[in-house]
């Protein structure tokens, strides 16, 4: 596959305005009639019409009612001399939905039709110029049996229906606004709707579907609750009103993400739509909340102004998740529920975005080239995106940003535009304001990739009663990126006394700053203090890099205890876990937790203000990957049983305390997801499986036999799942009996009997029993390939999200990697090129890691005929 590079942009050489589309639904055959007014674009030179197409059966092709003569050259219908004026072009086309396992384009689930066309799904429903820059209306006509599919929707407004001969009928959809052809959706099946009518600020009325499998209709009420809420907060937070008199939700089964943002029809994988208290945990709810929200969003931030290429795609995605984050923030309410949304989102990108940001596949949130987009929505495009954005807001105040987004949308609404336009718009609202001052240098952040490094000292004279910080930056050389310029990076920062007490920053007697540092040193001076200072550096973390700020243990228990920036006291309580870890690791010895820690941990555990959600995040150590992040040379193995040491040290360490914990987060009554229930539900699982984890140690069997008993009696997901995971991931005895018990009572839902898969496929290893039972767990007669769903909750789990167990010594999970991306290759690239992700870091492995995991990508490579995809992914590793 050719790799396609930014800086070749052009327009297409002719435009197509309006689209007519008529489906005839078949599961083996569809036909498809397109009917499109296709107009010369005079701005670039004269050339063919070529269309993009894939896994088509082309029928006839008509220009003005005439047929014409065309080529088909590779994937792409050539038609060399069309008109010169305005011309109307018919295609038409057969395809086969229900063989279609890569789940782009048009495919069948559970009996029903679906489509997903971003990035490049359209050109496998119809002959099409697939390209965002591209925008038409469309009217589209679906023609189906009327008992199979009852059901018939597409973007936009239902404009007429009906019955027709043999059975089957008719819908017509209209959609006003015009799109990209990604964009665009179609489902038609059995469905059920849960609908609501709502009416805006502005006095407009809508109607909101969720639709779903017969069945699943009582799990959709949160989804429901979760799109209202949107609508309301995109309204009074940034003025941005639902455009659509009817807007859709459908679920299903078989989906290759979470969700997707058609206009006006938004699809969804049920595992991102469907709850209940007893089949979905807080985190589904809290999850399902922030995708529906993040479609919605959408609506304007994708949608109404789109992007004009895909390299642009972080400026919809980026700005699109930063958007669904704050509303999670808005909805979580109190501040401390606020900074354990911002934690989690934090926890997430150094889990995720920092690996791929220092690894083979590292890129700019704008890439420069790619040879398949779809390997291209990354967490560094999303979540770093989203870290860009929130950067700008930070720079600008909430105010300005406000302002930067209605000028923005005044620029642009309907058109299909660049990240350099949105910056632009954000920085001309805000004029001779630190991004305004500094934006080209700012936009660096779109063309680098690599996370940079702040160091930070500082020094106290007590003689002239000031303190100096001395700042720099420096960000790794990536693949094919050597040289960086230094960054504008926003430090939001205070000054603490050694009691704690926050020190006035200026004569004003401001206890907060921005400083934005721009230089690759800098140094800033800090007038009337007294005694040496305790720097509280990146507060809220204020920029996507890693702070090293040499700070003593002492001065970081200071922040623990004090700091009034709550994301700052929990990275402080992580930094001396971690210090701790990396310097056991660094020495190759067993790790001993210091008693400081401990009392420090036992202090905020039995903390009388702080909210039971801070206290779990605050007590969980940082993650295997996280530690990763930090050594040059990284040994799976030890890393896991530094962790699994510091975890058995705290829970011996604070067993009354667990158990005082256990017992006052109870809670009475019935089930609700907000963010206090949910807190302390997630304090009490974190207790319990301490509790089991010292009681494996011990002997004691009481703390099991409990964790069993609440495991049978819970009566919602959250605590059903805290127990049987305390079980599995203590290796107690009473995990077997239980896990059966689970999958015997859920065996007919398919998103919990993911969980199950789930949790045994990332269970702690021991002794390679958690790896030799993944790999029987492929045999599973529940197990499939060709779920999305199913194959990332056994698969992804074992050789992602399970570092102990996947890197073996014997290279046995090297092999099972490549075994499985292949076979998924055959049936779903996408889905295959994720799952190969897995070795994107192989380089930095301790040996005899580093070679077999080389060895495994090699021989995959080596395969003639692999997908795009998959090509891509492994040649980046090798390169
Ligand atoms: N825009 C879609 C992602 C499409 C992925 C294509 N491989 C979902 C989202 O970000 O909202
Ligand atoms: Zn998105």
């Amino acid at each position: 596959a050719p790799l396609i590079q930014r800086l070749d942009y052009q327009q297409p050489p002719y435009w197509i305005r309006k689209v007519d589309l008529t489906f005839d639904l078949d599961p083996a055959k569809t036909l498809v009639t397109s009917k499109m007014q296709v107009e010369r674009n005079t701005a670039v030179p004269h050339g063919p019409l070529r269309l993009h197409g894939e896994e088509l059966n082309l029928l006839r092709v008509l220009i003005n009612g005439a047929g014409v003569s065309f080529r088909q050259e590779g994937a792409e219908l050539v038609i060399d001399n069309p008109p010169d004026e305005d011309f109307a072009f018919e295609i038409r086309n057969t395809l086969c939905p229900e063989k279609n396992t890569a789940l782009s384009g048009l495919y069948t689930s559970g009996g029903s039709f679906f489509t997903q066309c971003e990035a490049e799904g359209f050109r496998r429903i119809t002959y099409f110029l697939d390209r965002p820059d591209v925008m038409a209306v469309y009217t589209v006509t679906l023609r189906a049996d009327k008992a199979r599919f009852p059901v018939l929707l597409s973007n936009g407004n239902l404009t007429r229906s009906g019955d027709l001969d043999n059975g089957k009928h008719f819908a017509v959809w209209d959609d006003p606004f015009p799109k990209p052809s990604y964009l665009f959706a179609v489902v038609a099946g059995d469905l059920v709707a849960r609908e609501q009518r709502v009416r805006t600020r502005a006095g407009k009325d809508h109607l909101l579907q969720v639709y779903v499998r017969r069945g699943d209709l009582e799990k959709t009420e949160h989804a429901m609750n979760s799109l209202i809420a949107s609508m309301v907060w995109d309204e009074a937070r940034f003025g941005l009103p639902l455009d659509l008199e009817r807007f859709m939700v459908v679920g299903v089964s078989d989906f290759n993400m979470g969700a997707m943002e058609n206009k006006g029809l938004n699809i969804f994988n049920t595992s991102a739509l469907l709850a209940s208290p007893a089949t979905a945990t807080d985190a589904d709810f809290a999850r399902i909340e922030s995708i529906v929200a993040h479609e919605y969003f959408h609506n304007w931030t994708g949608n109404r102004v789109t992007c004009r290429d895909w390299f642009q795609l972080s400026l919809k995605e980026g700005l699109t998740v930063f958007r669904d984050q704050e509303f999670s923030m808005d909805m979580a309410g109190t501040p401390s529920a606020r900074a354990v949304c911002r934690i989690q989102d934090v926890r997430q990108l150094r889990a995720l975005q920092f690996p791929e940001d220092s690894g083979a596949m590292a890129h700019p949130v704008r890439p420069d080239s790619y040879s398949e987009i779809n390997n291209f929505y990354t967490a560094t495009v999303y979540e770093k995106g989203s870290e860009v954005v929130r950067m700008y807001q930070t720079l600008v105040g909430r105010a300005g940003f406000e302002a930067g987004m209605k000028l923005y949308f005044e620029r642009h609404d309907g058109q299909a535009v660049t990240c350099d336009d949105f910056a632009q718009a954000i920085a001309d609202a805000n004029p001779g304001s630190a991004l305004d001052t500094r934006l080209d240098a700012f936009k660096r952040w779109y063309g680098q990739a690599g996370t940079p490094r702040v160091k930070a000292h500082g020094e106290h004279d007590a003689a002239a009663r000031t303190y100096t910080l001395r700042l720099s930056q420096q960000t790794p050389a990536t693949p094919g990126q050597t040289d960086k310029q230094p960054q504008v990076i926003p430090i939001v920062m205070g000054l603490l006394d050694r009691h704690g007490m926050p020190l006035p920053l200026d004569a004003d007697g401001k206890k907060e700053q921005v400083l934005v540092l721009d230089q690759s040193e800098q140094t800033v001076v800090f007038q009337n203090i007294d005694s040496e200072p305790v720097p509280s550096l990146l507060r809220g973390f204020s920029a996507p890099v890693v702070l090293d700020d040499g700070l003593s243990d002492a001065a970081l228990l200071v922040l623990m205890r004090h700091d009034s920036d709550p994301f700052n006291r929990w990275e402080a309580g992580q930094r001396l876990a971690l210090n701790r870890i990396l310097a056991a690791l660094r020495a190759g010895q067993p790790l001993q937790l210091s008693n400081a820690f401990i009392e420090a941990m036992r202090g905020v555990l039995n903390h009388a203000e702080l909210d039971p959600a801070f206290k779990e995040l605050a007590l969980t150590l940082p993650g295997e990957s996280y530690i990763a992040e930090q050594l040059d040379v990284v040994d799976p193995q030890a890393i896991h049983a530094a962790v699994i040491a510091a975890q058995q040290q705290l829970a011996a360490a604070l067993r009354d305390d667990w158990i005082a914990a256990f017992e006052a987060h109870q809670i009475a009554g019935g089930y609700t997801p907000d963010p206090v229930s949910s807190g302390k539900r997630a304090l009490a699982n974190l207790a319990l499986s301490m509790l089991v984890l010292d009681a494996q140690a011990t002997g004691d069997t009481v703390w099991p036999g409990k964790a069993y008993q609440r495991f049978k009696d819970a009566s919602n997901m959250t605590d059903r799942l805290g127990a049987l995971a305390a079980l599995v991931n203590a290796g107690s005895s009473l995990a077997a009996p239980a896990l059966e018990r689970f999958h015997a009572l859920f065996k007919d839902d398919a998103l919990v009997i993911d969980k199950w898969f789930s949790l045994q496929a990332r269970a702690p290893e021991v002794e390679g029993r958690v790896f030799a039972r993944a790999k029987a767990l492929t045999k599973h007669a529940d197990f499939t390939l060709k779920n999305p769903n199913r194959a990332r909750s056994l698969l992804a789990s074992l050789c992602m999200f399970n570092p102990a167990a996947f890197h073996r010594a014997d290279a046995a999970g090297y092999v099972f990697w490549a075994e499985q991306v292949l076979a998924i290759d055959a049936i779903n690239p996408q889905l295959a090129s994720r799952i190969a992700r897995a070795m994107d870091r192989w380089a930095v492995l301790a040996e005899p890691y580093r070679s077999a995991a080389r060895e495994a990508v090699a021989r995959v490579a080596a395969k003639p005929d692999l997908s795009a995809d998959v090509r891509e992914i492994v040649e980046r590793a090798l390169a």
